[in-house]
């Protein structure tokens, strides 16, 4: 067991929540809280109560009553770090949880790093290092449907792909280990033949699980939506809409916004980056140029792109050229100001592109709720599925997987140039131990360090 000193830290957010738990976990956590609780129902000291219990009484600065909580005693081994843990239920806001967690600093714990307790969990070998990861994503989560994804993966659907494709590869190395070491009763002939199949199904599970990685993106870190337009055509205002408050300035000058605003706004669970851009034109304003040069680079980055066109002036060379820049895009059409003079109609934007056409006028608040819906089915039809995949993510397991792959198109590669077997042994080690730094076999201490430190204080 991984044994340290005692650590403490405010366990909830720091918002203004009525109730607060300060968590302790370690060796002495429970002598510590002993010193700073006094029971109100009983004699007994914390240290002599049963595991997993909660106790009623008051926490003291000494002879001062800081707050009255209710105090949880959860003994080792059974509990999220496996060592002792004590969590005190606060009543008071923020400044009593403090100065809690100020007593129990005194009183010989120290303050717990970023994602501490749950690294003590994977290195008391409670949880794999991708459970870990998942609880990064947990707290993270930035809608319901990441918080499912991240759920399942801290159940460990991730560790189960990865545990088994090892398990296959182990099997492999030895086969080839036991052919080599006793020629007399293993095959070798033709063993690369019967190999093949094997690392390519291999190959296409790994590959699958970095298909979905992108997808597994889109749900933590929310949809890239980037709004894009001429200048003038309402980029502005649909931002604020959206966002329901006047965060981007709006007015009839032409290349009023010069620079990128980016904003998170929820549709349903649906979480969405939007980002309003400067309206792209040809323009000899060295500040204007710069925003449309992002606004271009963003639209090639964009998971979605919401295309703004105004529909009470003639459709020009910008607005065609902005259209060529969505053709490869999952895309939208909003073609607004549809309260004005109609000059230019959706016939007249069919013959330039396939997306969607939604007529709307933003300034009225009219047809927006269609384009609502229609990210919602974009998101929640066909393309990405989130049910019963296992997604990455995470960078780190994205790079381990691509790696890995790597490695196999070696195995694949030696296969068919005929190379002697203990050949192929290396290249399948190579992914065995690339794989194994996904559920944290084979990782360096640094990588452990680097890991735990995105966690937030108190996890
Ligand atoms: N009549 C009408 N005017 C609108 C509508 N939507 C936006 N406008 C007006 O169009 C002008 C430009 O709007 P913005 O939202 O600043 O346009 P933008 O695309 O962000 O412009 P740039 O930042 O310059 O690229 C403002 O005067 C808005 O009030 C609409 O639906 N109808
Ligand atoms: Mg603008």
């Amino acid at each position: 067991m991984y044994r340290t000193d005692t650590i403490a830290a405010i366990s909830t957010a720091l918002g203004n929540s009525g109730i607060g738990i300060v968590r302790i976990s370690g060796e002495d956590s429970i002598e510590i809280a002993d010193k700073i609780f006094r029971s109100l129902k009983s004699d007994k000291k914390l240290i002599e109560v049963s595991t997993h219990t909660i106790h009623y009484g008051n926490i003291v600065d000494e002879n001062d009553i800081v707050d009255e909580v209710l105090v949880t005693v959860m003994k080792e081994p059974n509990t999220y770090t496996r060592e002792n843990i004590v969590e005190i239920n606060c009543h008071g806001g923020a400044l009593v949880m403090k100065k809690v967690l100020n007593l129990a600093l005194k009183n010989g714990a120290r303050v717990a790093d970023p994602g501490e307790f749950t690294k003590r969990a994977f290195l008391n070998g409670r949880i794999d290092l991708s459970q870990a990861e998942a609880v990064i994503n947990v707290i993270n989560a930035k809608n319901n449907m990441a918080l499912d994804v991240s759920l399942k993966q801290l159940k460990g659907s991730i560790s189960n792909v990865v545990v088994e494709i090892r398990k296959d590869i182990l099997h492999e190395m030895a086969y080839i280990e036991s052919a080599l070491d006793d020629p007399e009763h293993y095959q070798m002939d033709n063993y690369g033949e019967e190999l093949m199949p094997k690392v390519l199904s291999i190959k296409s599970k790994l590959k699958k699980l970095l298909d979905n990685a992108d997808n597994g993106r889109i749900i933590t870190e929310g949809i890239k939506t980037v709004i894009l337009g001429k200048p003038n055509v309402g980029k502005s205002s649909l931002m604020n809409f959206l966002l329901g408050e006047d965060r981007a300035i709006v007015t009839d000058i032409a290349g009023t916004t010069r620079d990128i605003l980016e904003e998170n706004i929820k549709i349903d669970d649906i979480s969405l980056n939007v980002i309003d851009t400067a309206g792209i034109r040809d323009t000899n304003d060295t500040v204007e140029k710069i925003g449309v040069e992002k606004a271009k680079e963003l639209a090639g980055s964009a998971d979605l792109i919401i295309m703004i066109l105004d529909s009470s002036v003639p459709l020009d060379d910008d607005d065609k050229e902005i259209i060529k820049l969505i053709e490869d895009k999952k895309a939208v059409v909003l073609l607004n100001k549809s309260d004005l003079n109609t000059i230019t109609d959706d016939k007249t934007v069919r013959m330039f592109t396939d997306k969607d056409i939604i007529n709307v006028s933003i300034k009225n608040e009219i047809g927006i709720d269609k384009l609502t819906e229609l990210i919602k089915n974009m998101f929640y039809s066909g393309d990405i599925t989130f049910n019963d995949e296992v997604y990455l993510t995470n960078e780190r397991h994205k790079y381990a997987i691509y790696e890995s792959i790597k490695s196999l198109d070696c195995v694949v590669d030696s296969i068919e140039s005929g190379m002697p077997e203990d050949f192929l042994t290396i290249d399948l080690m190579n992914t065995y131990e690339t794989l194994g730094s996904i559920i944290g076999e084979q990782m360096g201490e640094d990588l452990v360090n680097e890991i735990f430190s995105k966690f937030c204080m108190g996890k």
